[in-house]
C-alpha cells in the first residue's frame, strides 16, 4: 500500500499571465479538449517543486455561454488553471489595442502608433479603459482564489495594471510583478499617455522583477523623473513604503534540451538535416515573425555577406523558421510579404537550379524537430532590434555541447547581458557589420568557438528558468517579511 505523502505543506503560488499554458478547442456544448503548452514559463514553474503553483489566465477562446464556462472552468481545473472569461470586445480593445499596439511596440522603442495604427482600434482612452477593466476582471479571479499566505506574482505587460487592483482589494495579498520584455529608457515612457497611472499601479506591488539591471534602471528613474519619487538601490520609495526592484534574468529548462537529443525521434531528424545539408555550414534563425526580431535586416545582412564574400554562396544556407504571430494586424501583414518579398529576390539573385541560399519556412516547428535544428546549426543568427531575453539564443547554446557552433546575438537583446561573452554581439540595424560577423563565425577556429561555447553553456545550463522562478519568489516572501519587521519598528 502506499505510503501517506510525507512531504511538507507547500506554499500555493497563484501564476496570472495574459494567457494559461494551455490551448482550449470546443469539442461539444460542454466538452473541451486541452493542450498544455510548453513555454519557458510553464516549464520554469513545472520543475519548481518548491511552490504548488496554480495559474490564472484567459483562454484564448471566446466562451460567451454559462454551459460552455462551466465545462470549460472543470476541465482546466484538472490542470490547475484557472479561467478568466474575457468578451470579445474587451480583447479587441485590451488585448489587440492597449497591448499590443500600444505597449508592445513602445516597450520595444518602436514608438506609439501613429493615427492608421490608432484607427484599427478605438481610441487610446477607450483602449486604456478596456485595459483597466481587463486587469479589473483578473483581479476578480485572483481575489475569488486567493487564500491566506499565497504568494500571487503577476506577469508582463499585458497586467500593469493588476498590483493595484490586488492590493485594494487586499493589501496583505504577497504581489509580484515581472515585466518580461524590455523596459524602455524614461524617456520613452515618458511619452505614453497613461505613464503615471500605470507606474502607480505597478509600485503597488512588493517586489518589482525585471531581465536585466538596465531596465530595472530605466523603471526606476521612470517613477523618479515622471512621479518624483525617491529611488534608492533597493527600489523605489513612496512615503516610507518600499516596493523593491530588482533584476532576474530568465533562463530555460536546459535538461530538457539536452535529453531530446538523444531520443531517436530526434537523432533521425538529425541525419535527415545532415544529408539534406551536406557540405554546406548551416546557419539558423528561429523567431515569432514580429517587427522585434529585426528578421529583414538579418536577411538583408546575410545577402550583404553572399555578396562581400561570394565564394560561400553554394557552401552555407541560411534557414529561417518564422512563427506567425498576430496575423490578423495589418502591420504583421506587411511584415510577412517584406519577408517573402526579400527572400525571394534574394533566392533568385544567388540561387541556382539545385540550390536556394535561404529556406524560409513561416511556421512553428514541434519540439523534437526544433532541438534536431540547434544541433545541426553552425552559426545561429539573434537578430531582434530590441527583445526583453530572447530564448532562442539560450535553446541553440544548450543543443551544441557537440558542435560548439557560433552565436550571433544582438546587443539589443537582453541575453546579450548573459550570453555577451561567448557570442558575437552586434548591432542589427548595421548590416555591414553583421554580414562581417557572419564571416567571422564560419571562418572562427575550433579552439575558439569550444572557449566561446564553453563559456555560454555554463550560463545556461546553470541560470535555468527554475531558478529564475525559485529566486523571484523567495525573494518576494524576504521582500515581504522585510516590510512587516520595518513597520513593527
Ligand atoms: P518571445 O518574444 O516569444 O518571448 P523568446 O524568448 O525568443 O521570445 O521565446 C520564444 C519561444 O518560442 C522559444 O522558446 C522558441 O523555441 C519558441 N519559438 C520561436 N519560434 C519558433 C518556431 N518557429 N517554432 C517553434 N518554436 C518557436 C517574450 C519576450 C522575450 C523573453 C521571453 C521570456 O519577448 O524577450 O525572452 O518572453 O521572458
Amino acid at each position: 500500500c502506499e505510503k501517506p505523502d510525507a512531504r511538507p505543506l507547500r506554499q500555493r503560488l497563484l501564476v496570472v499571465a495574459n494567457r494559461l499554458p494551455v490551448s482550449a478547442v470546443r469539442k461539444g456544448e460542454d466538452s473541451w479538449s486541452l493542450e498544455m503548452s510548453a513555454g519557458g514559463l510553464v516549464s520554469a514553474l513545472l520543475g519548481v517543486k518548491e511552490f504548488e503553483a496554480r495559474w490564472i489566465g484567459w483562454a484564448g477562446v471566446n466562451v460567451p455561454d454559462e454551459v460552455g464556462q462551466k465545462a470549460l472552468t472543470k476541465a482546466l481545473g484538472e490542470k490547475r488553471c484557472i479561467p478568466v472569461f474575457l468578451d470579445e470586445e474587451i480583447v479587441h480593445r485590451y488585448y489587440n489595442g492597449y497591448c499590443n499596439n500600444i505597449l508592445w511596440p513602445l516597450f520595444h522603442y518602436l514608438g506609439l502608433p501613429q493615427e492608421d495604427r490608432l484607427a484599427t482600434t478605438r481610441s487610446f482612452q477607450s483602449q486604456f479603459e478596456a485595459y483597466k477593466k481587463a486587469n479589473q476582471m483578473f483581479a476578480d479571479v485572483v481575489h475569488q482564489h486567493y487564500e491566506e499566505g499565497d504568494v500571487v506574482w503577476c506577469h508582463d505587460y499585458h497586467l500593469m495594471f493588476l498590483p493595484k487592483c490586488l492590493k485594494e482589494r487586499n493589501s496583505n495579498m504577497k504581489v509580484g510583478w515581472f515585466l518580461h520584455t524590455p523596459f524602455p529608457s524614461s524617456e520613452i515612457h515618458r511619452t505614453l499617455p497613461s505613464r503615471s497611472d500605470l507606474l502607480r499601479s505597478v509600485l503597488a506591488a512588493d517586489l518589482v522583477g525585471f531581465h536585466t539591471y538596465d531596465y530595472a534602471r530605466h523603471f526606476v528613474s521612470a517613477c523618479t523623473r515622471i512621479l518624483g519619487l525617491e529611488g534608492t538601490p533597493e527600489g523605489v520609495e513612496d512615503q516610507g513604503r518600499l516596493t523593491r526592484v530588482a533584476a532576474f534574468p530568465i533562463g530555460i529548462d536546459s535538461d530538457r534540451f539536452i535529453r531530446a537529443l538523444e531520443l531517436p525521434q530526434v537523432q533521425e531528424h538529425i541525419k535527415e538535416l545532415k544529408e539534406r545539408f551536406a557540405g554546406r555550414k548551416v546557419m539558423l534563425g528561429v523567431d515569432r515573425l514580429d517587427m522585434i526580431k529585426g528578421i529583414p535586416q538579418k536577411i538583408l545582412a546575410f545577402e550583404k555577406f553572399l555578396e562581400e564574400y561570394p565564394s560561400w554562396c553554394d557552401k552555407v544556407v541560411l534557414l529561417q523558421i518564422a512563427v506567425p504571430t498576430r496575423t490578423d494586424v495589418p502591420e504583421y501583414q506587411k511584415l510577412t510579404s517584406q519577408v517573402h518579398e526579400i527572400v525571394g529576390r534574394i533566392n533568385g539573385r544567388f540561387g541556382t537550379l539545385t540550390a536556394v541560399p535561404i529556406h524560409h519556412l513561416d511556421r512553428s516547428l514541434d519540439f523534437y524537430a526544433l532541438c534536431a535544428l540547434y544541433a545541426v546549426t553552425d552559426v545561429a543568427l539573434v537578430t531582434s532590434l530590441r527583445d526583453g531575453m530572447n530564448l532562442v539564443s539560450y535553446e541553440f547554446v544548450a543543443c551544441q555541447d557537440l558542435k560548439k557552433g557560433v552565436l550571433i546575438l544582438s546587443e539589443f537583446a537582453g541575453a546579450a547581458q548573459s550570453l555577451g561573452a561567448g557570442a558575437i554581439l552586434v548591432n542589427p540595424w548595421n548590416i555591414t557589420e553583421v554580414a562581417d560577423s557572419i564571416r567571422q563565425a564560419l571562418t572562427m577556429t575550433p579552439e575558439e568557438r569550444e572557449k566561446r561555447h564553453q563559456h555560454n553553456f555554463v550560463h545556461v545550463t546553470t541560470h535555468t528558468a527554475q531558478e529564475w522562478a525559485e529566486t523571484f519568489v523567495s525573494e518576494l516572501n524576504d521582500t515581504v517579511i522585510e516590510a512587516q519587521l520595518r513597520t513593527r519598528q
